[in-house]
């Protein structure tokens, strides 16, 4: 997969994307990342990026201009034609359902934006499907770019060292996890369940699932009702 994201603060990628998961993907040519920094395809002196609201009001607008010649110029540099996300407030919510459609994508294209929002003609212009990551004010659109992107590489075939760990994951959906311990059994006067340390594997997967849907019950009562989420 090929990821480009277009955002006015590329630097701000720079420590997720060089860690961990996403690190080894990109090492092992799983997925190419590349950043653009949308300043430079501004025309004037002054690198202007934003201009007044038409219609008055609060803040300042992205421009539509440096971000067309941005995409522009990354479109022809490959024939592919990428999925198109805004990153907005007012976008879909994203969940693990979108990432893993995403997952199945060539290339992505992801343009986080800064200011009180983006011209709408971006949006309209160049067919984007918007997302928003969830409901809270996040300064800019750059962190939840890159956790789009976290969620997306972790599911490319081979991103995980471990293969089981998404085969486990796709049946665990619509559940919370169950509690897990390591070593100590005693810290601190906090012990482990004493079933766990029975090595009866039938009674422990037993007392797994129905912590997972108390769990579930108690903390994310609308994963078991979606009705009422
Ligand atoms: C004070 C006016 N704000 C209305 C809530 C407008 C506003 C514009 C731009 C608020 C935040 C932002 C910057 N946010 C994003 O670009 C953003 C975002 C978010 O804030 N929350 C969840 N998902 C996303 S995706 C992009």
């Amino acid at each position: 997969m090929r990821i480009d994201v277009l955002t006015l603060f590329p630097e701000m990628f720079e420590s997720p994307l060089s860690h961990s998961i996403l690190k080894r993907a990109q090492e092992r040519g799983i997925v190419d990342i590349a950043l653009t920094n949308i300043r430079d395809f501004t025309t004037d002196s002054y690198k202007k990026v934003d201009d007044k609201p038409y219609g008055g009001g609060p803040g300042m607008v992205m421009m539509c201009a440096p971000v067309f010649d941005a995409f522009e110029h990354l479109r022809q540099a490959c024939p592919t034609p990428p999925r198109v996300i805004l990153l907005t407030p007012q976008g879909r919510k994203f969940d693990q359902a979108l990432a893993r459609d995403l997952s199945g994508a060539e290339r992505l294209l992801l343009i986080a934006g800064r200011y009180e929002g983006f011209d709408e003609r971006i949006g309209t212009g160049l067919e984007a499907e918007q997302i928003s990551i969830g409901d809270y004010v996040l300064s800019g659109g750059e962190l939840a770019a890159m956790v789009v992107i976290d969620a997306v590489v972790r599911l490319l075939p081979e991103a995980l060292g471990d293969a089981a760990s998404t085969t486990e994951e796709s049946f665990s959906e619509g559940l919370l996890e169950y509690p897990h311990y390591t070593r100590p059994e005693d810290f601190r006067g906090m012990k482990v369940p004493e079933i766990l340390l029975s090595g009866d594997h039938g009674k422990i997967a037993q007392w797994r699932h129905q912590q997972r849907l108390e769990r579930t019950r108690t903390q994310r009562p609308d994963l078991l009702s979606p009705e009422n989420a």
